[in-house]
């Protein structure tokens, strides 16, 4: 801020749509298109959608403004570019594309890291209903997992239930029915995204920004481009002072029983999480994406410190 301004000449709003260097920001009455203020370039800050912001109106009757400052966040990321998530949507197609379980798996551990909560959208359960369920009791008991189809309504009045009054992110690749779901949830029939309905096996990346909708109920629901569009889904990274064993929920009940207080779950003798793996506890493909996000992790950090 600058000379004679004040707070006062500054409206608060939220960040709902980042494009081609715009920031759309709504204020309630007005949604301004605004581009950020230099000094976060040189902070090396990136608003997001998703941030609540305070703007300088630059010119009222264009509705032009200025990012001038950032609220706190709950929690940011930069896969997809969101913030303020209080759940992830993370979403798989029972088929078409095929499921990619451990990228489903790294995107829940950076939610566990960001302290968000996720739900498992098993989508397109019209199209495999067999390979659904087999998806769905992978994660039931660690997390909500819901059986939808966007194709005929089917499991969105649960999901909506669950997610009510919340900012919810969807999170997926491409093609597993993001868009769809959400035109389901908010009654939008007609999203900007265009042509959902010529898809084939895999994603075109139809969505290519991020974008929040209002549900009739208050509900935020931010769509995102497929994980694909990001490059590799996710970097094998864990924040520091962060334990991966921690960021898999279902492992904390065994994490005390090891043998050895700084055991990795790998090789170790009496490891307590192997042993629930064998006795069933733990789901096969779950510590297989745990062990393959150590591996990477001990490979960047070799990298990195050379
Ligand atoms: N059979 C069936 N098709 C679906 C379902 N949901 C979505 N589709 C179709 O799947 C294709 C992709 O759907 P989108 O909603 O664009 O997928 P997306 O996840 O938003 O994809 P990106 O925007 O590229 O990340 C479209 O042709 C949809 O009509 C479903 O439940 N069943
Ligand atoms: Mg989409
Ligand atoms: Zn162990």
């Amino acid at each position: 801020m600058t000379g004679t301004e004040s707070a006062s000449d500054l409206k608060s709003g939220q960040i709902v749509k980042a494009l081609a260097g715009y920031y759309y920001v709504n204020t309630g009455a007005v949604i301004y298109m605004c581009r950020a203020r230099g000094i976060f370039k040189k902070d090396g800050i990136t608003p997001l959608v998703g941030d609540y912001v305070r703007i300088a109106v630059t010119d009222a009757a264009d509705e032009e403004g200025v990012v001038e400052d950032i609220e706190p966040r709950r929690n940011a990321f930069i896969r997809p570019p969101v913030a303020n998530v209080d759940i992830f949507l993370v979403t798989v197609a029972a088929a078409s594309p095929e499921p990619n379980l451990e990228t489903t798996d790294k995107f829940l551990v950076s939610a566990e890291a960001a302290r968000a909560d996720a739900v498992i959208c098993v989508n397109k359960d019209d199209l495999s209903p067999a390979a659904a369920r087999r998806i769905a009791a992978i994660y039931r008991g660690v997390y909500p997992a819901i059986l939808l189809s966007a194709a005929t309504g089917e499991g969105v009045a649960e999901l909506a239930a669950l997610i009510r009054g919340k900012s919810v992110a969807f999170a997926g690749a491409s093609g597993v029915g993001k868009t769809s779901l959400l035109s389901r949830l908010t009654g939008i029939a007609d999203l900007a995204v265009g042509d959902i309905s010529r898809k084939t096996e895999r994603g075109k990346h139809t969505t290519r920004h991020v974008e929040i909708f209002r549900a009739e109920d208050g509900t935020r629901i931010y769509d995102t481009p497929g994980f694909t569009a990001f490059e590799a889904a996710g970097k094998a990274d864990i924040p520091d002072g962060e334990r991966a064993d921690q960021l898999f929920p279902e492992f904390r009940g065994y994490l005390g029983g090891c043998r050895f207080d700084n055991c990795r779950h790998d090789l170790e003798p009496g490891c307590a999480v192997r042993d629930a793996v064998d006795a069933g506890k733990i789901r096969p493909s779950r510590y297989r994406s745990y062990l393959s996000l150590i591996a990477a992790v001990k490979k960047a950090r070799e990298t990195w410190s050379r």
